[in-house]
């Protein structure tokens, strides 16, 4: 079947009626389209070229040690970005609301960033006392996470990331809440769960791990027919979602569906599995193409301390008409499970 055009549509309100028992929709309702219209129009500083460009007044003296600047280029103009990151340089005061003042992104953090005002929603969902971030990146949830929990552990095995991270922390205020760890989380998260002595008390971990790159969404390709209703939309058991367009009967389009296989470092459910050895509330940042059934899957009764009740919250990340990602909210994180908290 041609592919011919891609219409956004929320899958969640299509999901058949076994998985709509254990999985909640919620829509994002934090960015509206004119929060997204509102982009700030800025001048920015300088028209040096960007390798090496040093800032002046980006950091306040005492975060001195945490400036990267020179590490990557710091792109000031549209006309100093590589073409393939043209897309997301566009959008930098979506990412940062304080990019003009100096936030650095490497490759694969312009392309993997949390947008600044998800972030906050999800940082406001995941509100605690200890939180860890499995997989920083240049920090964009562990900014968030500072302004909302009293400590953050961020962890990325990318030594550049850590620094990145922490130079953006210092520049949004919130560095000295985040403990900064060059690890393997997989690695981290064995010895911390095995490990006996005295630790600190980990309230919810986030997993925002790679995709598999930019290509996420051609990822896994479907594998047989879907199963219509009278909907519209639909999603089936077995890897196909069909949208479709009401104003042309031939607009059907397929999209492939996401499988956790594809994640990285490891299969997303053993992934899940690692967190929920740390605790049982887990944020799980996923792409927004996701097969819904897997994350139902994650929840199996008698594994991973699930309760024959467990549900999982799924929220829809939207910045206007574009919806950009899907975070999974795992036992006291979902809604309606307050008692799972201690
Ligand atoms: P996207 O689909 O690559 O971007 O990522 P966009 O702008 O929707 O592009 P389009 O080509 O589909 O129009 C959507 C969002 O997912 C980004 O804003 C990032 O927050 C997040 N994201 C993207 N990738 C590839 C990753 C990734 O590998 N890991 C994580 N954790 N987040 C990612
Ligand atoms: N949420 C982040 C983006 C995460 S992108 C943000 O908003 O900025 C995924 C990150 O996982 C990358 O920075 C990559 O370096 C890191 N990563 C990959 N494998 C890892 C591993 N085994 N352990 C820890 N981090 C890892």
């Amino acid at each position: 079947m041609a592919r011919k055009k891609q219409k956004q549509t929320s899958l969640l309100a299509s999901l058949p009626q076994e998985l709509r028992l254990s999985l909640t929709a919620v829509k994002s309702a934090a960015i509206t389209e004119d929060e997204v219209e509102a982009e700030p129009q800025r001048d920015e500083p300088d028209e040096r070229p960007a390798k090496r460009r040093k800032l002046d007044t980006i950091l306040p003296l005492s975060y001195e040690k945490y400036d990267a600047t020179g590490l990557v280029p710091f792109y000031a103009n549209a006309n100093q970005v590589p073409n393939h990151l043209k897309k997301y340089f566009a959008q930098r005061y979506r990412l940062f609301s304080r990019y003009s003042e100096g936030c650095l992104l490497d490759e694969e953090g312009w392309y993997s960033v949390t947008p600044e005002r998800i972030a906050d929603q999800i940082a406001e969902r995941c509100r605690c006392d200890t939180i860890i971030d499995a997989f920083c990146g240049v920090g964009g949830n562990a900014i968030a996470f500072a302004k909302t929990c009293e400590r953050v552990i961020a962890i990325d095995n990318s030594p550049v990331k850590l620094a990145l991270a922490r130079h953006n922390a210092a520049l949004y205020g919130v560095v000295d809440r985040i403990d900064f760890v060059l690890a393997d989380f997989v690695q981290f998260a064995k010895a911390l769960s095995s490990s006996t002595g005295r630790k600190r008390k980990i309230d919810v971990v986030f997993l925002s791990p790679p995709w598999g790159g930019v290509n996420y969404q051609s990822l896994s390709p479907s594998k047989s027919t879907p199963n219509l209703d009278s909907a519209g939309s639909h999603i089936t058991n077995n890897g196909l979602a069909f949208i479709q367009d009401n104003d042309a009967e031939e607009d059907w389009v397929q999209s492939n569906e996401y499988g956790l296989a594809n994640l990285k470092p490891l299969h997303g459910k053993e992934l899940f599995n690692l967190a929920r050895r740390i605790t049982p509330h887990v944020a799980f940042f996923l792409p927004r193409n996701q097969d819904l059934q897997e994350v139902s899957d994650l929840v199996t009764m008698g594994q991973n301390g699930a309760s024959e009740t467990e549900k999982i919250e799924v929220e829809e990340e939207w910045m206007g008409n574009k919806l950009k990602a899907l975070t999974c909210y795992f036992g006291g994180l979902a809604e309606g499970q307050d008692h799972l908290w201690p």
